[in-house]
């Protein structure tokens, strides 16, 4: 029997063969022996509350109707239907709390730096903290920039216990959209509130109709795109700078044998902001000098990567999958773990090396790690400490193995960043964009997101789909560790154009020098995506909502319940979203005909399972093809480049 491919990523293969030398468990190894639950996979087991848990079979082809009128049920009376929904809407609950919470801490930090509580936070991006107090009605006259961000912070900050009325930046949607969401309720009123109100609907005896509890799923996502990771990405933003397109380096290879390797994992940018000061430190640069390095290493892993990647450029050691196997070149002195996507396993793997997993957030603690608390009012401090005890690893090295790998990768591609590149400085504008779509030089644009799944080939999905679709000419927008993925493929560099992409896509990527495949971030950064499709809809020429775009999303090897969030937020808002893997929702037909189906009657976006990567870019464009058609712009038109003398003449 042929041996299973675990990943494509050969820094990563080598890896996993020294794991299995020595005998480390890793995820790969452990995803082989457990054998996922049935019931689970397809979404048909139910714990809510101690008359069950309740697993729901049905042998054969089952219509909806003997599905959801049978006798087979949960002790309580539940349908699969509503068993399988429930446990869809926590999904998003969760996911939801999890990038709203990131933006809960960064709302907090932003208001902390704006009355100038916590020194080395400022407010460094003006333009944008302009642009937001505009959005949130706030005057800016005659304010400097540290009152105008205090009254923005007390605002955003308001959001997330907000009972009534409606998030503030549902305004900034299309007004088409915002009607859509308000004729079926599902316009999110307050962050927290929807996250409550779904655990609510959800325990037992209360929401039992499953096209509502999915229903006010939406509303919940929608508080997770349009509300805590908005905040999250623009308060960011604001605070430590708007990423430009920038150059750097992914993958294992960027840690340095001879330097101390400090690797940041997680996902909030505010500690690790710190930790690329402090590891600049002359004073620090000459302590590591002392004990026999050359210098201090910093690298990223999973979203905390792409934070300050997009930011400061360090470079990127691997994504979801790479972090037990950063440890296992033997070469990192100190993972600092924050929040999300931190493998229990890091203690025991770190055990066998001389690295040590240090944990900063009073919410995510490990045992087996050391513990350096992380509070704004003193981050420089504690990121100095953490930084010393590195340093004092380093003499405790063994056997060093660092892979060869390392890629170029062009990132910081902001919804401004795209703006201006795509516009031109004289004129920044996504007009340029829409006219490409429209004459057909792009066919459309598709949003790849998300983790890494070891049920697949690591990194094969995400990579095979995303140069499917470039060769078909559409361009590609990036987030979290899809991101990773294809950068250490080599297709966040200009030069991918040329060799994968297809002539339209080619040809423009030439004329502005971009890669076909834009790095905009992590994964609260998604809400990039949004912003973008709301300009392209805004720009003209396109429809009059994000849903009559010729755009698509995917997260070809998805794992997380953050995913699911991402996925229902970009569904409501009007977009057609396929995910791999497996997905959640399969042992109900009635649900899973309401999301692949039903759901695009509803908000003109729905979702779709596919987890062959060719099949998966072939639904994208049909979609897009779709679209186009239904647009008028189906038939090949003239081709026209803009030069500067023409882009002066547009109307705006
Ligand atoms: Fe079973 Fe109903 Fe309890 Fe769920 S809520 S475990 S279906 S009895
Ligand atoms: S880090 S949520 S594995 S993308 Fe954002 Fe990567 Fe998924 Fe975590």
């Amino acid at each position: 029997m042929a041996e299973k491919c675990l990943t494509v990523c050969s820094a990563s293969e080598s890896m996993i063969a020294k794991a299995e030398q020595e005998g480390v468990s890793t995820a790969f190894s452990r995803s082989q022996e457990i054998k996922p639950c049935p019931f689970g996979v397809s979404g048909t087991c139910c714990r809510n509350c101690a008359m069950g848990p309740c697993r729901l079979t049905f042998k054969g082809e089952v219509t909806e109707e003997e599905q959801e009128l049978g006798s087979k049920r949960g002790v309580c009376g539940a349908t699969v239907g509503t068993i399988s929904a429930r446990n869809f809407a926590r999904m998003i609950a969760a996911g939801a709390s999890a990038h709203s919470d990131h933006g809960r801490e960064v709302a907090q930090t932003f208001l902390a730096a704006a009355k100038k509580e916590i020194p080395g936070y400022d407010i460094k991006d003006e333009v944008k903290l302009r642009t937001i107090a505009g959005v949130l009605d706030i005057s800016t006259d005659n304010k400097d920039k540290y009152q105008i961000a205090r009254e923005v912070g007390e605002v955003l900050i308001k959001e997330f216990g907000k009972q009534e009325g409606e998030l503030a930046f549902v305004k900034r949607a299309p007004e088409k959209r915002q009607r859509i969401w308000a004729e079926h309720g599902i316009t999110p009123r307050g962050i927290d509130r929807e996250v409550v109100e779904t655990m609510h609907r959800t325990s037992i005896g209360v929401d039992q109709d499953y096209r509502n509890i999915l229903l006010h799923g939406s509303r919940n996502a929608l508080a997770d795109g349009w509300g805590g990771s908005m905040i999250a990405t623009e308060l960011q933003d604001i605070m430590f700078g708007t990423p430009i397109p920038l150059r750097s380096k992914v993958n294992l290879g960027v840690l340095k044998e001879d330097e101390v390797n400090i690797i940041v994992h997680g996902h909030e940018p505010l500690l690790s902001e710190m930790i690329v000061v402090a590891s600049r430190d002359p004073e620090l640069l000459d302590l590591a000098k002392k004990v026999g390095a050359k210098g201090i290493n910093l690298a990223g892993i999973c979203c905390t990567a792409n934070e300050i990647l997009m930011r400061q450029g360090v470079p990127i050691a691997g994504n979801f999958l790479q972090q037990e196997l950063a440890i296992l070149t033997g070469a990192v002195e100190a993972m600092v773990v924050d929040v999300q996507c931190v493998m229990q396993s890091l203690p025991s793997v770190a055990k066998c090396y001389h690295t040590e997993i240090i944990t900063t957030a009073e919410k995510a603690r490990m045992s087996g790690t050391s513990h350096f608390e992380f509070h704004p009012h003193h981050a420089l401090e504690v990121s100095k400490d953490i930084v010393r005890r590195a340093i004092k690893n380093f003499p405790k090295r063994k056997s060093v193995n660092i892979p060869k790998e390392e890629m170029d990768l062009v990132a910081g591609f902001s919804h401004e960043t795209v703006n201006y590149m795509l516009g031109g400085s004289f004129r920044s504008s996504y007009r340029p964009l829409n006219d490409n779509i429209i004459n057909g030089r792009i066919r459309g644009v598709a949003g790849v997101v998300g983790c890494n799944n070891p049920k697949v080939p690591h990194d094969k999905i995400h990579t095979e789909v995303v140069k499917e679709l470039i060769a078909n000419d559409v361009l590609v927008l990036q987030t979290g560790c899809s991101a990773i993925a294809c950068a250490k493929e080599g297709l966040l560099i200009p030069e991918a154009a040329l060799k994968y992409a297809g002539p339209g896509l080619r040809e423009v990527c030439e004329t502005v020098g971009i890669p076909p495949v834009l790095h905009c971030g992590s994964c609260v950064d998604n809400s990039r995506l949004l912003i973008a499709a709301t300009e392209m809809v805004k720009e003209g020429g396109l429809g009059n909502d994000i849903s009559d775009l010729p755009v698509v999303g995917c997260a070809p090897e998805w794992m997380s319940e953050k995913a699911i969030a991402i996925g229902q937020y970009f569904v409501a808002s009007g977009v057609y979203v396929v995910f791999g893997v497996t997905f959640p929702v399969t042992g109900s037909k009635g649900v899973s005909d309401f999301l692949f189906e039903e759901h695009d009657k509803i908000t003109g976006g729905k979702w779709a399972f596919e987890p062959d990567p060719h099949k998966m870019a072939a639904l994208m464009l049909d979609r897009i093809n779709k679209a186009r058609k239904a647009l008028g712009i189906d038939k090949p038109q003239e081709r026209v480049l803009y030069d500067m003398e023409m882009r002066r003449e547009l109307k705006f």
